[in-house]
C-alpha cells in the first residue's frame, strides 16, 4: 500500500500524543506536531521525494531524525519508535486517544491520576463518579466517556436505519436519474424498518442498454468496489456501510422484491408453501414446471400461494403467514395517522426553539396538538423546571394558545421517576398538567425487582399519563435496564395509562415486540417524536415504522386520536 503524506503525518502525530501522555520534553512534542503538519500541508509527494533519494531536511521542520524516520515509514510502512511507545504504555492509551473530546492532557491525567490502564479500570472510574471529579473533567466529560465505552463494548457494524437512510436515500434518488432506469427500490432489512441495518440492498430494473451498473460503481462515495456485473454489484461506502445493487428484468421485478425484502425466514416460508402447490419460487419469479405464473408484482407471489399481500415491516415470520392465511393481518398504521404529539421539548429546557416554533413546526406536519414536556429539576444537565418555572410555562402556553389557530399547545412535563418511584415535582403542580410524562433518567443498574417495582409505584401516581422511553436502552450505546415489561404492560392496563413508541432514531424504544404485547393486553401507544427541534418531527416516520413491526394498527396508536377525543382519553378518572 503506497505511504501518502497525511498517512506519516497520523504516525507523528500519534507519536507526539503518546509522547506527551510520557510526559516527556515539550520542545520534542512539538517538533512531532510541526512534521506533521509540515506533511499535511506539502504540495510534494514525499515518497516521491524520499525514493528520489531528495534532502528531506530543507522542509520546513524536518531535522536529520525525522528525515530518517520519514525514509523508514515509506520503505517498511512502520515506525520503530510508535511501536516502542506502544509498548511502553498500556494499549488502552491509545484507544482512550481515539474517543472524541479525550485529548492526550485528559488521557495524561486518567492515566497518571487515576491509575487506569484497562477499559475496565476506566469503566469502574466513570461508574464510581471519580472521572468527574478531576481537575479539567466535569460531569459531561464523564458522560461522553460513558458513551464510548458503550459504543466500544457493543461495537458492531450494523447502521441504525435513519443513518443508513441518510445514505440510501440520495443514492436511490440519484440511481433514479441514470438514463434508462425504471425503478429503484432499497430492500432487504431497511424496506422492513428495522432499528438497525447490517447493509443496503437496491433492486433496480432498467433497459437493457442502462448504463446504470457501471454508473453505480462510479459513485462517487464508494470506498471500495466488491465485486462489479452486469446484474449484480457489491461496494463499500466511504462511511463502510456496504450496498449491494441487484438489476432484474420487469417480470421479476415483483419476485426479486419480495425475495431482497426478506427476511430469510419469512422467504422460507413462502417458499415451503409454495412447494406444497407444486411451485418453485425464487428471485426470478414464481414456476410450475418450466412456465413463469407469476413475479411481475410483489402481489402476484403472495396469490400464488393463496395470501393476501403482506407489509414488509411483519415479514419476519412471527405468524404473520398464519394471520394472512386467515385474513386477520393487521391494517397497520401510517404516519398520515398520527394527529399530534405528546413529548417535545422547547427552549425552556434543552430543546433548541421556541414555543411557538415549535407549534408551528407541529402543525405544518398536519398535527392538531403538540404536548410540551420539559424535563423537571432533578434533570440539572437538561436544565429541568421546578414549580415556579412550569407554572409560568402553563401561563405562557395559554397566551400563546391564544394567539395560534388550528393547533393546541398541550401542557405536559417530563417528570422524572426517582428512585423510590416518586415523581420529582409536587401533586400540586403536576394536578394543573393535561398529562404527565414520567421517564427513567437515572439509577438505570437497579435489579430487574427494583426497577420493576420503581416504574409500577410510578404509574400509581394519581396524575401518571405516559411512561416515556420505556426500555432506556440507546441502540448500540446502552442496553435497556432490566425490568419486567409485560407487567408493566399489565399495569398500564389496569391504570388506564400508556406507554410510550420514542422515535427518536437511537432510542425507537418500546420494542416492536413489546408494542404488539401492549396490543393484545389493549394498552394504547404514543408514538412520540421526544422533539428538542423542530426538525425532529421528521423522525416519527422511523417510530411509524418500528410501530408497524410490532403490528400496530391506527385504532392501537393514542395520538392518532383528534384532541376532542384525546382529551377525556388524558383525564385520568381512575385512582
Ligand atoms: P441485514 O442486512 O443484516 O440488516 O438484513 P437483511 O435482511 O437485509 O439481509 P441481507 O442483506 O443479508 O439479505 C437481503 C435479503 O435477501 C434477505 O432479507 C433475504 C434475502 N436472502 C439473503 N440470503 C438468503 C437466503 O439464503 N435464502 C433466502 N431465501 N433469502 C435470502
Ligand atoms: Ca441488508
Ligand atoms: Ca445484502
Amino acid at each position: 500500500m503506497p505511504i501518502h503524506n497525511a498517512d506519516i503525518a497520523v504516525i507523528f502525530e500519534e507519536i507526539a500524543d503518546l509522547l506527551e501522555i510520557e510526559s516527556a520534553n515539550v520542545f520534542r512534542v512539538r517538533a512531532y506536531r510541526n512534521a506533521a503538519r509540515t506533511l499535511q500541508e506539502l504540495g510534494k509527494d514525499v515518497r516521491a521525494m524520499a525514493e528520489n533519494d531528495e534532502d528531506l531536511t530543507r522542509l520546513p521542520g524536518i531535522g536529520d531524525d525525522l528525515a530518517a524516520k520519514i525514509r523508514e515509514i515509506v520503505e517498511t510502512g512502520h515506525c520503530a519508535m510508535l511501536d516502542k511507545l506502544h509498548k511502553q504504555l498500556p494499549s488502552t492509551i491509545t484507544e482512550l486517544l481515539k474517543i472524541p473530546g479525550l485529548g492526550p492532557k485528559r488521557v495524561r491525567a486518567l492515566y497518571h491520576e487515576l491509575d487506569i490502564h484497562t477499559m475496565e479500570q476506566l469503566q469502574r472510574a466513570v461508574r464510581d463518579h471519580r472521572i468527574q471529579a478531576l481537575p479539567g473533567f466535569g460531569e459531561k466529560t464523564e458522560i461522553h466517556i460513558a458513551d464510548a465505552l458503550a459504543v466500544h463494548a457493543g461495537s458492531s457494524s450494523r447502521f441504525k436505519l435513519a443513518v443508513a437512510a441518510q445514505y440510501a436515500e440520495p443514492l436511490a434518488t440519484w440511481l433514479r436519474t441514470i438514463p434508462g432506469v425504471h425503478q429503484v427500490v432499497i430492500a432487504g432489512s431497511y424496506r422492513r424498518a428495522r432499528e438497525t441495518v447490517g447493509d443496503i440492498d437496491i433492486l433496480i430494473t432498467a433497459m437493457a442498454d442502462s448504463p446504470v451498473m457501471a454508473r453505480f460503481c462510479s459513485y462517487d462515495e464508494i470506498a471500495e468496489v466488491l465485486s462489479h456485473g452486469p446484474t449484480r454489484s457489491s461496494v463499500v461506502l466511504k462511511c463502510k456501510l456496504q450496498v449491494d445493487v441487484r438489476a432484474v428484468s420487469p417480470e421479476s421485478y415483483g419476485a426479486a422484491l419480495h425475495y431482497f425484502t426478506g427476511s430469510k425466514a419469512h422467504n422460507i416460508a413462502i417458499r415451503r408453501l409454495g412447494q406444497e402447490r407444486g411451485l418453485k419460487i425464487n428471485e426470478y419469479g414464481v414456476f410450475k414446471g418450466q412456465a413463469r405464473i407469476a413475479g411481475e408484482t410483489e402481489e402476484s407471489v403472495y396469490q400464488a400461494v393463496g395470501l393476501p399481500f403482506i407489509p414488509p415491516e411483519l415479514r419476519e415470520d412471527r405468524g404473520e403467514i398464519e394471520a394472512a392465511r386467515h385474513g386477520y393481518l393487521p391494517k397497520l398504521i401510517e404516519l398520515s395517522d398520527l394527529k399530534g404529539d405528546l413529548h417535545a421539548h422547547s427552549r425552556a429546557s434543552d430543546g433548541h426553539d421556541t414555543l411557538k416554533k415549535m407549534a408551528q413546526a407541529a402543525q405544518q406536519h398536519g398535527f392538531e396538538y403538540l404536548a410540551i414536556t420539559e424535563h423537571s429539576s432533578r434533570l440539572t444537565i437538561a436544565r429541568g423546571l421546578d414549580s415556579v418555572q412550569l407554572t409560568k410555562q402553563m401561563d405562557e402556553i395559554d397566551r400563546i394558545n391564544e394567539q395560534l389557530q388550528g393547533i393546541t399547545l398541550l401542557k405536559g412535563i417530563e417528570v422524572d421517576i426517582l428512585e423510590d418511584g416518586s415523581l420529582d415535582l409536587p401533586d400540586w403542580v403536576l394536578g394543573k398538567l393535561d398529562l404527565v410524562v414520567g421517564a427513567i433518567h437515572s439509577h438505570f443498574g437497579l435489579s430487574r425487582a427494583r426497577q420493576t417495582e420503581r416504574i409500577l409505584k410510578a404509574m400509581d401516581h394519581p396524575h401518571f399519563t405516559l411512561l416515556a422511553h420505556p426500555s432506556g436502552r440507546l441502540i448500540a450505546k446502552r442496553e435497556p435496564y432490566d425490568v419486567d415489561m409485560l407487567r408493566i404492560i399489565r399495569k398500564a392496563k389496569e391504570r388506564g395509562c400508556y406507554l410510550e413508541l420514542n422515535a427518536t432514531p437511537d432510542r425507537l424504544d418500546l420494542l416492536d415486540t413489546y408494542c404488539q404485547a401492549a396490543k393484545d393486553a389493549g394498552v394504547l401507544i404514543s408514538i412520540n417524536s421526544d422533539a428538542h427541534s423542530v426538525l425532529d418531527f421528521d423522525n416519527l416516520r422511523f417510530g411509524v415504522g418500528q410501530a408497524r413491526r410490532g403490528w400496530l394498527e391506527k385504532q392501537n396508536v393514542l395520538n392518532t386520536r383528534s384532541l376532542q377525543e384525546l382529551r377525556p382519553l388524558l383525564n385520568r378518572t381512575m385512582s
